[in-house]
């Protein structure tokens, strides 16, 4: 009976997680701002940074939640980020210091 238990709380588990997938979200860069200035997001997901504009942009974040320097790159090129803890979450471009935007992760 224990082990029977014990299969049931497993297969549970299994179940559960299955049925959450992380999500990819996208924040682009386009006219010298990000295209979202708040992102509300769950733990494990990713969210993909493509640069839409003509020039370069560096997207990065000294936020405790989620340190990363993507480095620049230019237009049609993207790259992801997976936040894999929750806080709040200050992206900025290194290139230019007017574009900021906020990511909740959850
Ligand atoms: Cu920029």
């Amino acid at each position: 009976m224990r082990k029977k238990i014990g299969i049931f709380f497993v297969t549970l588990i299994l179940v559960s997680s299955a049925i959450y997938a992380a999500k990819i979200h996208t924040v682009g860069q386009k006219d010298r701002k990000f295209t979202v200035s708040e992102l509300s997001i769950a733990v494990g997901d990713s969210v993909d940074f493509p640069n839409q504009d003509e020039f370069f942009h560096n997207v990065y974040s000294l936020s405790p939640a989620k340190i990363f320097d993507l480095g620049s790159y230019k237009k049609g090129e993207s790259k992801k980020v997976i936040f894999d803890k929750a806080g709040v979450v200050e992206v900025k471009c290194a290139i230019h210091p007017d574009m900021k935007m906020i990511i909740t992760v959850k």
